[in-house]
């Protein structure tokens, strides 16, 4: 019991002690959330977050950070060790903000950045008009085949050849095929781009290998730390030491990197959610955690097969990572209407435009789907594919009251077989 909080703030403890039920009752979905570990959670609700720290490792503007530096002094290291990188910045407070610093080290406002469209499964802080990078810089955007809807790498490199951008950007939110990083830097040595990779959804498959690795071809990859990784809250940036394109410059890559974070974007690092990352990536490298992560993909395999035998169609087909995106056209409910009949049985997901969408953003016509928390809270195949029938179940059934008790009575039982944080007392 959390008797201080509880005391002091009785309101704020009821919402926290409802949300911990609410994620311990439902079957979490949303293809980018996940589960930390209870080690993680300490981290953050820790003292670390009286402290001031501006600066780096033993070069800050505040006195006393010698703990901190330590804290920081590991996370960097680690996630150095988990992806093989040569720099690591792990103060980025979330992945637009990242985006925004790898933006800020290496262009001029205006300048031409060529990236995937959030339609086609990008993220808004690829471009999108919308969002600072859609309105700071000049975005092109390449799609996906509209008979295939894998990347047309084709297309990426025509557009590149005649827009001559000085980034290429890979990544996406809502892709569910591997993507091919090598080609990629094919394209950006071609035109003479920078490449970078928003590994952002990907990172944990990144990490455990099975998935194509961006560190060897990107000059900067970016990442949330809490998507896959399975980390808390926040993001980092991973680079090359050099600035290939620039190497005559006083400042190389990486200083670039860290002085974009650190003046040029963000104010005192959050040294509890540092402390909770360097957490999280030790947790990364123990090998459970490439058993955890070939989970995740067989499981998502696993829902393949359930909505291939339900005729239910899936964008590309089906998928090669730890999501899927369903295209509900074919069964006449949208996007919105999906994601609320879910929610009412406690099966969490999210709406999501389809390549070449007809419908709106707000009520668009695809349904993303993932399954990195449920295989955190030790769901496998056989349990997954119980999981998808359910879906499906709602999906074709979405007003019947009898289809709605049952799947509810399911979730119950799934929820109460695979308990989430059995020991932790709100
Ligand atoms: N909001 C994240 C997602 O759900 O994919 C991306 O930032």
């Amino acid at each position: 019991m959390l008797k201080n909080l509880h005391n002091t703030d009785p309101n704020i403890h009821a919402s926290i002690k409802a949300e911990l039920e609410r994620q311990r009752d439902g079957l979490e979905m949303i293809a980018s959330e996940n589960f930390v570990s209870e080690a993680v959670l300490e981290a953050m609700g820790s003292p670390l977050t009286n402290k001031y720290s501006e600066g780096y490792p033993h070069k800050r503007y505040y006195g006393g950070n010698e703990f901190i530096d330590q804290c920081e002094d590991l996370a960097r290291d680690r996630a150095k060790e988990l992806f093989n990188a040569e720099h690591a910045n792990v103060q980025p407070h979330a992945g637009s903000q990242a985006n925004m610093e790898a933006y800020f080290a290496i262009l001029e406002l205006g300048d031409t950045i060529l990236a995937m469209d959030l339609s086609a499964g990008g993220h808004l802080t690829h471009g999108h008009p919308v969002s600072f990078s859609g309105k700071f810089y000049n975005v092109i955007h390449y799609g996906v085949d509209s008979k295939t809807h894998l990347i047309d790498m084709e297309q990426v490199r025509a557009i590149a050849l005649e827009k001559k951008p000085k980034l290429i950007l890979a990544g996406a939110s809502a892709y569910p095929r591997s993507i091919d990083f090598k080609a990629f830097r094919e394209i950006a040595d071609e035109v003479g781009a920078y490449l970078m990779v928003d590994m952002a959804h990907i990172a944990g498959l990144v990490a455990a290998k099975i998935h194509p690795d961006p560190i060897p071809y990107a000059d900067i990859v970016t990442t949330t730390t809490h998507k896959t990784l399975r980390g808390p809250r926040g993001a980092m940036i991973l680079c090359k030491k050099e600035d290939r394109l620039h190497p005559e410059d006083k400042k190389n890559l990486a200083q670039k990197i860290d002085s974009a974070v650190f003046p040029g974007m963000q104010g005192g690092p959050l040294d509890h959610m540092i402390a909770a990352k360097a957490v999280s990536f030790k947790e990364a490298l123990d090998p459970k955690f490439i058993e955890y992560q070939k989970q995740v993909v067989k499981n998502a395999k696993a829902l393949e097969k359930v909505f291939k035998q339900e005729d239910i169609t899936m964008v590309s087909g089906g998928t090669d990572n730890h999501l899927l995106l369903l295209d509900l056209s074919n069964l006449n409910i949208s996007g919105k209407e999906a994601e609320n009949a879910l929610d009412n049985v406690g099966i969490y997901t999210n709406k999501n435009m389809v390549p070449f969408d007809k419908r709106k953003p707000t009520d668009p016509s695809g349904l993303r789907l993932g399954t990195p928390a449920l295989t955190s809270r030790g769901l496998k195949e056989a349990d997954m594919t119980e999981v998808g029938q359910l879906i499906a179940k709602i999906l074709k059934n979405i007003n019947s009251e009898e289809i709605i008790k049952e799947v509810k009575n399911k979730v119950k039982e799934i929820t109460n077989k695979f308990p989430l944080y059995p020991n932790l007392e709100i």
